[in-house]
């Protein structure tokens, strides 16, 4: 009989509860319609200023491409390496020059309809993907043509006086950076003038890439900058990407074939977020971190950056077809951090033919 009060109560709460959930879910209702109602029809056609016709979804943040306008091509940078101007020094040395100009006055359609002072290294963000051998001596002629002092700070191994961080180079200005490619691995670079975050998330970055004495093997090599902007200056990103521009890699899927070995460079320069992440659907990689180590550490789908952190992913498409990779961070796939393989067979088409 003690009970009886207690149920009483129980159910009466229940029902108070029961209410209060039919009430919110209304309210929810009568929030969300008309909000996915507008969505759906702001979808427009405009006019960019380079006089491309653009559809958008009325979303900004999911632009659908008719064509390729953009002044930054992701595909180019993808599988671009730059292994500079090469001599041999008198003990044998391999000497690699590259010339890096800053800029910081550039403004860049980041996504159709999108304009964005980008400040850059050699005109794009990210700057180039410098590439050496350990070994190497490395030397770079940096030069600021921007309005603001800017730097360049490699990771790596080097002497204190070519860290890119109590040598600012003002407007004009020169600097030349110069050590032994060391140690192996993949490694950013980027300016290291306060307050760093406004010139990281400007664009201010790039990969330098150190290849082991005995390379590695042969593969279908990629670099993958993960990156955002943060176009109203909330210090929170409105825009993510692999290599710039959002939602790139789905409208134009990267083409691999099966059996070949695939290796991306990934590094993450996201200004803002705490993590970013990296998953790869229909299949796992092998993951080295930092690239340091020729052994891989692990086999996965999915690796969590934070950043600048970054490393070495290799795998092999056994299966044609398309597949998606993406942030597992859902916010940042869905602002534009997402794209495609189109993995074909071709080659295996050609030899079962033949
Ligand atoms: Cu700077």
């Amino acid at each position: 009989m003690a009970h009886k009060p207690c149920n009483m109560y129980n159910s009466r709460s229940n029902k108070m509860i029961l209410s209060l959930v039919v009430i919110g879910a209304i309210i929810m209702v009568l929030a969300f319609v008309p909000m996915s109602t507008i969505g759906q029809q702001s979808e427009q056609t405009f006019t960019t200023h380079s006089g491309a016709v653009i559809k958008t979804s009325g979303q900004v943040l999911d632009p659908l491409y008719t064509e390729s306008t953009l002044e930054f091509d992701p595909m180019e940078f993808l599988r671009n390496f730059e292994y500079g101007t090469v001599t041999h020094l008198k003990d044998g040395t391999t000497l690699r020059e590259f010339t890096i100009v800053a800029d910081d006055d550039h403004i860049m359609e980041i996504s159709p309809g999108i304009f964005y002072n980008v400040w850059t290294f050699n005109g794009t963000v990210p700057g180039p993907t410098i590439r050496a051998t350990e070994g190497d001596l490395v030397r770079i002629h940096f030069i600021n043509n921007g309005s603001k002092p800017h730097t360049m700070h490699f990771h790596g191994i080097h002497a204190a006086e070519f860290d890119g961080v109590f040598e600012s180079v003002g407007p004009g200005g020169q600097f030349v950076y110069e050590w032994i490619a060391d140690p192996v691995g993949v490694h950013p670079y980027h300016c290291h003038i306060m307050p760093l975050e406004e010139h990281i998330s400007h664009g201010l970055y790039g990969v330098y890439i150190v290849d082991p004495k005995e390379p590695r093997p042969l593969a279908d090599e990629m670099v993958m900058v993960l990156n955002g902007f943060d176009t109203d200056f909330d210090t929170e990103n409105n825009l993510y990407a692999a290599n710039t521009i959002p939602f790139y890699y789905q409208h134009h899927p990267i083409r691999i074939e099966t059996k070949d070995l695939i290796r991306i460079y990934v590094v993450n320069m996201v200004e803002f977020d705490a993590i970013n992440n990296f998953h790869l659907h229909g299949n796992l990689y092998h993951y080295y971190p930092t690239g340091t180590d020729t052994v891989p550490s692990f086999y996965t789908d999915m690796i969590t950056l934070s950043q600048t952190e970054r490393g070495i992913m290799e795998f092999v498409y056994n299966y044609p077809g398309k597949y998606v990779f993406h942030a597992h961070k859902t916010e940042f796939s869905e602002k534009g951090w997402v794209g495609m393989f189109a993995v074909s067979d071709s080659r295996g088409s050609e030899e079962y033919e033949s």
